[in-house]
């Protein structure tokens, strides 16, 4: 029989050959930065769209592990937030509407989500910008009315974002220059605008300035510090020499347009509520995708220059080697794709969204096998080896920490959520189930540029047996609803 000390040898062994080490559990081995970016699609330089500038997330990327087969659980800010943040499926928490943080106790004797986790560990715990789902944390309506209470409870030690000209959270999250914003009663709605000289005149780069202070007050401490930034969300605002660099540029179209099989098509609402500097059509020119295509690209050029600049800062204080830096996309977006434009839907456009996490010490990997947004949170337990792991509910995730080693992710299969379907993506198809079964099922073999290419159910019935063969050893079988929806599918 061994010896516990035999094993603890054996282990410290172990840990010593994998290079990867773990510590025993309380350490509070890390600080984290955590980086949100609202509606970023994985179009990044580092992933591929070489027409793309983002030189400093590709630089965490080149240091970092880049998942690029990340999907979230629901292809919208709130709902994909509360996933990340709580580590619960939405097979189920039920939550996949943008109020799902109303549904938290304002007490709970564990952690109810991930900061507080690290707080109730010791950690500092700050949030800045959009981590949750309101753009400063605290629960306001657009029209700012509401008592302001935090979006999470008991999570954060600080809520720091300042509003500058725009006065509010919700100013913040659809500002325009000179503090204007689409909630401010002036009925302005732009869908873009490229008139700023300086960062500093945009939100972001308000956000980066604190988030900036934040890591100077807290460089002697543990930290947990989320910083949310709401670029390249609607509408399309950054400076303008971010448009200057991309009104001329070559770029690519949506490769994917069709959608005539695609029975989860919608209008493109909240894109079509803004207006545009062009007269109104439906579907747009070529022009005019290019256009917005464009526009977007400066968002993401403005953006990942914001995230340079927190970067920097961590480096120029020494915390690079002491700090676990995520950056996470809230969700992906079709910008063109199947003539959609937003979130919104089961499709893989709108659900894939880039995730890089860099620990310090790990070599730099791309990891191509499914991992879902939930997972973040038991990986990031993992990592840091909090002091109070204890959670109110078990986390639904399963831990990505050992990729780092392997290569690879411990999932077949990636599931996320959008109204009353489940939308499935192994290591290169995605099927789409509706669980009401009214919809016929939708197959892609996502192409080598990313995207859907055509619904191809009907002639892959094996490749969906396969998929759903796999969906039956899911956790989330336990669910009635689901497991009712994969039975029947097989049945078909
Ligand atoms: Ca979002």
């Amino acid at each position: 029989m061994f010896s516990s000390k035999l094993l603890v040898c054996l282990s410290a062994f172990s840990v010593v050959t994998a290079g990867y080490a773990a510590e025993p559990s309380g350490a509070n081995r890390y600080n984290v930065l955590f980086i949100a970016v609202d509606d970023l699609r994985d179009d990044l330089n580092c992933f591929g769209s070489d027409w793309v500038e983002s030189p400093n997330i590709d630089r965490l990327a080149k240091n970092g592990l880049s998942f690029t087969n990340h999907h979230v659980q629901v292809a919208t800010c709130g709902a994909s937030r509360f996933a990340m943040l709580t580590g619960l499926s939405p097979a189920t928490s039920k939550m996949q509407g943008n109020n799902a943080f109303k549904t938290l106790a304002r007490e709970s004797d564990r952690a109810q989500t991930l900061p507080e986790v690290f707080r109730r560990s010791g950690y500092k715990t700050a949030s800045i910008g959009k981590v949750s789902h309101s753009t400063d944390g605290k629960e306001f309506a657009y029209n700012g009315k509401g008592d302001g209470r935090d979006e999470l409870p008991n999570a954060w030690d600080e809520l720091p974002t300042e509003y500058g000209e725009w006065q509010r959270g919700w100013g913040l999250m659809f500002g325009y220059h000179g503090g204007v914003h689409r909630e401010d009663g002036s009925g302005h709605k732009d869908l873009m605008e490229f008139v700023a000289e300086e960062d500093s005149e945009l939100p972001d780069g308000l956000i980066a300035d604190v988030a900036i202070k934040q890591l100077q007050k807290w460089k002697d401490e543990r930290f947990f510090i989320g910083v949310g930034f709401i670029k390249p969300h609607l509408p399309f605002v950054a400076t303008k020499g971010d448009w200057d660099a991309f009104k001329d540029k070559d770029i690519p179209l949506a490769p994917r347009q069709e959608h005539t099989d695609a029975n989860y098509w919608h209008k493109s609402h909240e894109f079509f509520k803004y207006d545009a500097p062009y007269d109104d059509e439906n579907p747009l020119s070529e022009e005019n995708q290019l256009m917005n295509r464009r526009a977007y690209f400066a968002c993401v050029r403005y953006v990942d220059r914001q995230i340079g600049r927190v970067l920097n800062e961590l480096e120029t204080l020494g915390l690079a080697d002491e700090t676990i830096v995520v950056l996470w996309g809230d969700h992906g977006w079709c910008l063109g794709d199947l003539q959609m434009w937003g979130k919104h839907s089961p499709y893989e456009e709108a659900n894939r969204s880039p995730l890089i996490v860099r620990v310090p010490g790990y070599d730099s990997k791309v990891i191509d096998s499914p991992v879902e947004t939930i997972d973040i949170f038991p990986s990031l337990l993992e990592l840091c080896q909090p002091k109070d792991t204890a959670t109110a509910r078990p986390l639904d995730g399963v831990s990505f920490a050992q990729s780092a080693k392997t290569g690879k992710a411990s999932r077949e299969l990636a599931i996320s959520y959008w109204a009353r379907s489940i939308s499935v993506r192994d290591d290169s198809f995605r099927l789409i189930l509706d669980r009401d079964r009214k919809k016929p099922a939708e197959l892609y073999k996502i192409q080598a540029d990313g995207s859907s290419g055509r619904n191809i159910a009907s002639t892959n019935p094996e490749r969906i047996q396969s998929i759903l063969t796999k969906m039956l050893k899911r956790k989330e079988m336990e669910q009635k609803d689901f497991a009712a929806t994969v039975k029947a599918s097989l049945g078909n």
